[in-house]
């Protein structure tokens, strides 16, 4: 007890002396200072911070980042990422203050129980100054410079780091401010997408992490919290995943100090860094124009420096609540049968997915039959591990997979949206859907259901299925509301493995006095492995397809002249142990064109 006690007393006093180190921001830092507080940072946490150079900039500067995460020495692969930026541009020093802010924020409060958590499965970078050579350059010679320090060859100097990412480089008119071809202009473009080795650094940087969840880019100034396209005033993919994350960041940052950020800005950029990985990886990044309001004037560059804590302060609720919504899975919704809410739930090997992300258990209807235009019953099933959470929303969306596997998309539509209370554990939610009529864009009766579960404390970061734990995703087999009663069955062996087919039709599903047959398809040498698996059925090689055809028999004087047949047609993979098997339902509707034939 008495031990117990000093234990902690001690672990507190240690706490205590061994991180405070509180950074002064009544002034601004120099380049140097920003460098030798994060160096600072590292050096008295040793355990949860270190500086990394994540490359160099055009003059040979390093591009500092403080990693900030549990066992920080080691690269933990099942970790999620967030990333915050700033400074690409060289004279907006507020952003580089609220960089350090942040930092030491993370650092000084990393062991807070409400953080705790969610910091435990992340790893967060923070790069306080992206474009070290303006920087210096914004001290040295010209307080307003703003791009980098490249030598143009020209006689002029600078690419605008923000303007030189590759989606969308170099198009618009090419005229200040959306980017300009012109080297003597502020946001000159460069003379090539990722010309600049400060651009190409955050692209190697942040593409070879393990898995980004979320990006933050400081800049000054206007008091606008930015959310991609920035190069188009159209929608994009997933704007309302967007937008709902960036009004929930402006909603916390209005909280703090009453400034309510605005939502957009007054001119086009392309080439822009939030725009490149939300296009390139859905990887959701947001440009927040810190303090002051306002546009044009060079002095809203260099507020007095008593607005750099309140600046800062004000953007912090936004950035916890981020790494919450990236670091802290709550509301769920399964992907696949074997699916524990991790993420991602499934991951490309190259040569197809470790998990099959496109047959959630939790997305099903009723009856299971979907013949086109008909309305079903669409179930979907939340899971809430943490405690209740009123007021969440589920949505359910169907899109067509070969054009995007991603909820929402521009493509998708909406089948229904729903508020709930979710308490602990599974609730089922419905919604009423009418089965899409026709075919997807490669002719096939073949749709994806998408359900995303969103609450103020759990949010999806992303569109993709397999990257967020709030969406779940399955595809469904429809059929045309007249066909024929020659059917067929169709599978391809999509895994990297022999996978054994499987035929089988429920009866249940089968109105009296009808019956399925199914020839049996002509014979194989079974493999040496599919003998000592007993396996029954063809086993297909990876990549080949099989074509099983059935026959549809009604027996004499049967009362129901059409019917719906449920055929499940499943690949079962040719591994050692418990088998599952990957696939879907074919649903027939069938109405023989002749009456049955007399006895
Ligand atoms: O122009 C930029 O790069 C950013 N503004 S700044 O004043 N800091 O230079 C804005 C980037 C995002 N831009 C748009 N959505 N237009
Ligand atoms: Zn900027």
């Amino acid at each position: 007890m008495t031990r117990g006690r000093t234990f902690v007393f001690l672990m507190a006093l240690f706490v205590a002396s061994g991180a405070f180190a509180a950074i002064d921001f009544s002034a601004y830092h120099t380049p140097e200072q920003v460098d030798a507080e994060l160096a600072a940072l590292a050096t008295a946490n040793p355990a949860i911070a270190q500086r990394v150079s994540i490359g160099n900039s055009v003059e040979g500067r390093p591009i500092w980042a403080l990693k900030i995460s549990d066992n920080v020495a080691s690269d933990e692969p099942d970790e999620g990422d967030v990333i915050i930026v700033a400074l690409h541009h060289a004279r907006e020093w507020v952003a580089a203050e609220a960089g350090l802010f942040m930092a030491e924020y993370l650092v000084e409060h990393f062991s807070d129980p409400e953080l705790s958590d969610c910091l435990a499965n992340l790893e967060v970078w923070v790069v306080p100054v992206a474009n070290p050579d303006g920087y210096l350059h914004t001290t040295t010679d010209y307080r307003y410079w703003r791009k980098n320090r490249r030598d143009n060859g020209d006689g002029t100097f600078g690419v605008d780091l923000n303007r030189n990412y590759a989606f969308q480089w170099g198009e618009g008119v090419g005229l200040d401010p959306e980017g300009s071809a012109y080297s003597v202009d502020d946001t000159y473009w460069g003379s090539a997408a990722f010309s600049e080795p400060e651009t190409m650094a955050l692209r190697d940087f942040i593409q070879g992490l393990d898995h980004p969840r979320a990006l933050l880019s400081f800049h000054t100034y206007g008091e606008i919290f930015l959310r991609p396209w920035s190069y188009t005033s159209a929608d994009p993919p997933g704007e309302s995943t967007l937008a709902l994350l960036a009004q929930n960041s402006i909603d916390r940052i209005s909280a703090v100090h009453g400034h309510t950020y605005q939502e957009t800005i007054w001119y086009r950029a392309f080439g822009e860094m939030t725009d490149y990985f939300w296009h390139e990886r859905r990887l959701a990044g947001f440009t927040a124009e810190l303090r002051p309001t306002g546009t044009l004037d060079l002095a809203g560059f260099s507020p007095p420096a008593s607005q750099i804590l309140p600046a800062a302060e004000e953007n912090l609720p936004a950035v916890l609540s981020l790494l919450k919504d990236a670091g802290c899975r709550r509301l769920w919704i399964k992907d696949h049968a074997a699916d524990s809410g991790s993420e991602p739930s499934s991951v490309w090997l190259g040569d197809h997915w470790s998990e099959p992300f496109w047959t959630s258990p939790d997305i099903w209807t009723e009856p299971e039959a979907l013949v086109e235009g008909e309305t079903v019953t669409l179930h979907v099933r939340v899971h809430n591990d943490g405690p209740m959470a009123s007021g969440a929303s589920v949505q359910a969306f169907f899109t067509d997979p070969r054009i995007a596997l991603e909820f929402p998309s521009l493509t998708s539509t909406l089948i229904g949206q729903v508020t709930v209370d979710l308490p602990p554990g599974d609730t089922v939610v419905d919604f009423s859907w009418e089965v899409p009529t026709g075919t997807n864009s490669w002719g096939e009766y073949h749709w994806c259901v998408g359900a995303l579960v969103s609450h103020p404390e759990d949010r999806p970061l992303t569109t993709l299925i397999e990257k967020t734990s709030n969406l779940g995703g399955r595809n469904f087999q429809t059929v045309q509301a007249l066909a024929s009663q020659f059917l067929a069955v169709a599978a391809t062996n999509f895994l990297g493995v022999d996978a054994e087919f499987r035929v089988t039709i429920d009866p249940a599903t089968l109105p009296a006095g009808w019956e399925v047959v199914v020839p049996p398809l002509p014979p194989r040498t079974p493999s040496r492995k599919a003998r000592l698996l007993r396996v029954e059925g063809p086993v297909l090689r990876p990549g080949e397809t099989v074509m099983q055809p059935l026959r549809v028999r009604i027996a004499p004087g049967s009362p129901a002249t059409t019917g719906t047949i449920q055929v499940n047609g499943v690949l079962i993979p040719l591994v050692a142990g418990v088998r599952s098997p990957v696939g879907n339902g074919y649903t027939y509707e069938v109405r023989p064109e002749q009456a049955p034939e007399p006895p």
